[in-house]
C-alpha cells in the first residue's frame, strides 16, 4: 500500500518490504507535467484578519524542539485572546493559528478545483511534525524506518495518528477527540486531533498567495523544506529549516502529514465555506505537504494526497508519512 497523489487515486503503487519505495511524487509529476501548476498569485489572495500573521511572524523562527516546558513568556495571552504560543505538557510547542479566510485549492489539478473561499476558526497547531522521541515516549514504540529522535515519526498510519492524539490528550488531562471504534472526531473536545484539510492548507499558506506558502515561491523551497533536491533521500530532524509566517516548520516536505479528512475527489465543489471537515465517509484519508522524496512541483500548499487509513501490513507503511496535531484555541 502506498501514498499516492490524490489526483491519480485510481492508480495504486505497491511498495514491498524490501524497501523499494516508489516515490508517488514522480507519478504526480507525470500527471501534472502537461499542466504545470498554475501560479495563483493573482487569483489566490488571503484576506481579512491576516494582521495577526504579522504578529505570528515575530515568533516564526524554527529552533530546537525541546523548548520551555511552560507557556512561553514571549508570546503571552491577553484578556482578549489566547497565547500566541504554548509549550504543551507532553513537550511539543504549539503556535496559535489565527482565525481568517483564504482561497483554498488550485485550478492546476482536477481534485484541487475549484479554488474556493474558506473561513477557518482559530486553533493551535504543533510547530513541528511529531518527532520519534515524542511518539515513543507516549506510545512506547517507534515505528520509523529511519531512526532519529528528533526526526519526524513515520510508518504511522492514520489510525496510529488518531491513537496518538487520544494518548496525548489523556496524558495532559484533556478530553480525547476520537472515538477509536467509529473514527469519529469530536471537534468540540479540548484534546488533540489531526488538522482538517482546510486547516492544514490555511496554516501552510500563512497569509501568502501562490503555490508554496512563502512569497519566494519555488525558489524559496530549499530554505523552507527538505525535498528531493536537498534531503539526501531521507527525512531530516525537524525545525532545521525556516518557519513560515505563522511560525510553523516543515509544513512542506520532510514527511507528508495526515489530515483528519476522508478524501473526496470532488469535495471542493460542495465544500462548506466555514470550517469544512471533509466528507462524512470515504475509503482513504488525506495527506498533505509532500515529502523528502518529492520534487518541488509536488511540494505545494494545495497538492492533495491520500492513502489507506488503516494498517494492513506494517512492512509496507510509508516511510515518508507522518503528522502533527492541532487543538482548540478556546
Ligand atoms: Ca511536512
Amino acid at each position: 500500500m502506498s501514498v499516492q497523489p490524490a489526483t491519480v487515486a485510481s492508480r495504486d503503487l505497491k511498495v514491498g518490504c524490501r524497501g523499494q519505495l516508489v516515490c508517488p511524487c514522480s507519478l504526480h509529476r507525470l500527471t501534472s507535467s502537461r499542466r504545470h501548476p498554475t501560479r495563483q498569485t493573482t487569483e489566490v489572495r488571503t484576506v481579512a484578519t491576516f494582521i495577526a500573521v504579522v504578529a505570528a511572524a515575530m515568533i516564526a523562527g524554527c529552533g530546537p524542539v525541546g523548548e520551555p516546558a511552560a507557556p512561553s513568556a514571549e508570546a503571552p495571552g491577553t484578556p482578549d485572546g489566547p497565547a500566541r504560543r504554548i509549550a504543551t505538557a507532553s513537550g511539543p510547542v504549539m503556535v496559535l493559528i489565527p482565525a481568517g479566510e483564504f482561497l483554498m485549492g488550485s485550478e492546476a489539478e482536477p481534485d484541487s478545483r475549484p479554488v474556493h473561499r474558506v473561513s477557518v476558526s482559530a486553533f493551535y497547531m504543533d510547530k513541528h511534525e511529531v518527532t520519534q522521541e515524542v511518539y515513543e515516549r507516549l506510545m512506547g514504540s517507534n515505528p520509523a524506518r529511519h531512526k532519529g529522535p528528533q526526526d519526524p515519526v513515520e510508518r504511522v498510519r492514520w489510525t496510529d495518528a488518531l491513537r496518538f492524539c487520544n494518548a496525548r490528550s489523556q496524558a495532559e488531562g484533556l478530553t480525547p477527540c476520537y472515538d477509536l471504534k467509529t473514527r469519529k472526531c469530536d471537534f468540540a473536545a479540548d484534546g488533540y486531533r489531526l488538522p482538517t484539510e482546510a486547516e492544514w492548507e490555511y496554516a501552510c499558506r500563512a497569509g501568502t498567495a501562490g503555490d508554496y506558502g512563502f512569497e519566494e515561491g519555488a525558489a524559496g523551497l530549499a530554505e523552507h523544506a527538505w525535498f528531493k533536491d536537498n534531503a539526501r533521500r531521507r527525512h531530516q530532524p525537524v525545525g532545521q529549516k525556516s518557519a513560515n509566517a505563522f511560525g510553523l516548520c516543515d509544513m512542506l516536505g520532510n514527511v507528508r502529514e495526515w489530515c483528519n479528512d476522508w478524501y473526496g475527489r470532488d469535495y471542493y465543489a460542495a465544500s462548506p465555506a466555514a470550517d469544512p471537515h471533509g466528507p462524512e465517509q470515504g475509503e482513504k484519508t488525506v495527506l498533505r505537504g509532500g515529502a523528502f522524496s518529492c520534487t518541488a512541483e509536488s511540494c505545494t500548499a494545495w497538492a492533495r494526497y491520500c492513502d489507506e487509513p488503516g494498517l494492513t501490513d506494517a512492512c509496507v507503511a510509508s516511510d515518508d508519512s507522518g503528522f502533527r496535531c492541532v487543538r482548540r484555541a478556546k
